[in-house]
Formats: structure tokens, C-alpha cells, sequence
């Protein structure tokens, strides 16, 4: 059986891939801040597939490396990490912009993934074999107005994304990058610091992606054969054309 790190499993795209890949039989390391919602998903999962949960902010360098390379023997072969977590910190102009977002977001989204890739990849060389995902954005892709700082944090992930191909590559390590459109999540909620209501308005009047959408097709990407990797993925839900260009008349 093979054993899967989640960031950001508490939620969203993370949760519906732990639910996925648990009924798949891949036993599970689930990240995230929340301790109790690790322990309700372990309970929940964990007569299906061994779950071991891991409580920390990917921003606390010592304490992501800490908890890595002390996981329990059973856990320490670790074969698929799926690179999630990650948030939106608001939605301001650059002039306007709330330093303490911009630090967020670049030490979420960008070092700390860094971060737990660094813990990791050293076992997948020393094991000659892994598969990364990372979870980008199409804000990865284009730049929408407002969005400058995420957008920049994303464009980070593609460029973190292809270097690691390049660096991997001659180790037969798999990378590859999901980056989904408007999935609807605790994202909006997050950017909008709790206002549900201005979260919940970015999601009217068409038909999102469901986290579980993105979980369908990280599991797919996962189940190919060895020699195929998929390298890179835009998804969108039907009515979207771009970050910009959402068609409410479907
Ligand atoms: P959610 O807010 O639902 O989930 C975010 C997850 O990240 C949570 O499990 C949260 O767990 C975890 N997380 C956030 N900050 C930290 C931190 N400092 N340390 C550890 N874990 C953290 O959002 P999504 O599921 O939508 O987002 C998942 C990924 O998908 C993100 O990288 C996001 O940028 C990306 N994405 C989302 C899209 C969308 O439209 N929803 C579209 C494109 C990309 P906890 O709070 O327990 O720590
Ligand atoms: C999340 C999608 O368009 O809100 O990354 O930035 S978007």
C-alpha cells in the first residue's frame, strides 16, 4: 500500500483528497493547523487506511522538519505528496495592500511549501521513487486585478513546480501541477477574513468546481502508469473562460 502527505487536509481540495485516496486504499499523513479536524478525519478514515495526522503551520520551518522526519517507522516511506496548503489573504489593489497579507501569503503559499518539499524529497531520492503534486492556481497562469500578491505566490508555485521536474528528473521522481480555477472552498472565506457573505457572492450564479472535482483528477493523475507523468493542468468549471471571464448565463 502506498502513503500519501496532504497538506492542508482539513478542508477543500485537501479534504476531498484524503477521502478519495483513503477509499482508494493509500494510506494517509494528514497536515493542517486544525487539530481537531485531523482527528475527526482520522476517526472517520481510519478503519478504511492507516491515517497518522501531523499538527503544524507549514510557516514554522523547525517545527515542518520536526514533525517530518520523526514520523512513526510504519509512515516514513512516503510515496505520493500532494502539495495543498495554502489561502488567498485579500483583495486589494497594490497600493492598498495589508503587509501582513502579503507575508502570509508568500510564506504559506510559497516557503512553506518549500519547506515540507525539502523535508521530503531527500527520502523519495534515497527511496528512488516519488510522485509530487503541487496545487497551483490559474492565478499561477494570469493575473487578475486585485490579485497581484496571490497571483504572484502562485506564479511562484509554477516556477517551483518546473524546477523541481528539472532537479528530479534524474532521479525518476514524478512532479506535476494541478491549477484549478474557482473551486468552491473555505478559500473565499479565508480572503474575505470570515465575511461568508462576500465569500459566498464569488460563487453565485453559475456552477464552481467542487473540491471533490479536483480530487477526482489528482487521483487520476496519481494512477497512471510509471512512465506518464502529467506534467501540468488547467481546470476550470464550464462556465469559466479565464481568471477574469465567467459566463452566469449557462
Ligand atoms: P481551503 O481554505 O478550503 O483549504 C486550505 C487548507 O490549507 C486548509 O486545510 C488549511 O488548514 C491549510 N492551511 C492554510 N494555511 C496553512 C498554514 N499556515 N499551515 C498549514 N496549513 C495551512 O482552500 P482550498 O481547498 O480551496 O485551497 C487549497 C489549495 O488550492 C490552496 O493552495 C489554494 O491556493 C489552491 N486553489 C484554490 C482554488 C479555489 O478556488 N478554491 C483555486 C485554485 C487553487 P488549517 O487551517 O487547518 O491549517
Ligand atoms: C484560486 C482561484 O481565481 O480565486 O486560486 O485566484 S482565484
Amino acid at each position: 500500500m502506498k502513503t500519501a502527505l496532504i497538506t492542508g487536509a482539513t478542508s477543500g481540495i485537501g479534504k476531498s483528497t484524503a477521502y478519495e485516496f483513503a477509499k482508494n486504499h493509500i494510506n494517509l499523513i494528514l497536515c493542517g493547523r486544525r487539530q481537531e479536524r485531523l482527528d475527526q478525519m482520522k476517526s472517520e478514515l481510519g478503519s478504511n487506511v492507516k491515517v497518522h495526522t501531523l499538527c503544524f503551520d507549514v510557516r514554522d520551518k523547525e517545527n515542518v522538519f520536526k514533525n517530518i522526519e520523526n514520523l512513526p517507522l510504519e509512515f516514513s516511506k512516503i510515496d505520493i505528496l500532494i502539495n495543498n496548503a495554502g489561502n488567498a489573504h485579500g483583495l486589494d489593489p497594490i497600493q492598498t495592500g495589508n503587509l501582513d497579507d502579503w507575508d502570509a501569503m508568500l510564506d504559506i503559499n510559497v516557503k512553506g511549501l518549500l519547506y515540507v518539499s525539502k523535508a521530503i524529497i531527500p527520502k523519495m531520492i534515497s527511496q528512488k521513487s516519488g510522485h509530487i503534486i503541487n496545487i497551483g492556481s490559474i492565478a499561477g497562469k494570469e493575473v487578475y486585478p486585485n490579485g497581484n500578491v496571490y497571483c504572484a505566490s502562485k506564479h511562484a508555485v509554477d516556477a517551483i513546480n518546473k524546477g523541481m521536474q528539472i532537479d528530479l528528473n534524474k532521479h525518476g521522481i514524478k512532479v506535476g501541477a494541478i491549477h484549478p480555477g474557482l473551486v468552491e472552498t473555505e478559500f473565499s472565506n479565508v480572503r474575505f477574513k470570515g465575511d461568508d457573505h462576500k465569500a459566498d457572492t464569488v460563487y453565485n450564479g453559475f456552477d464552481p468546481l467542487r473540491p471533490e472535482d479536483i480530487a477526482d483528477i489528482i487521483n487520476f493523475v496519481i494512477t497512471r502508469p510509471y512512465h506518464v507523468n502529467i506534467a501540468d493542468l488547467v481546470v476550470f468549471p464550464t462556465a469559466q473562460a479565464n481568471s477574469t471571464i465567467v459566463n452566469k448565463s449557462l
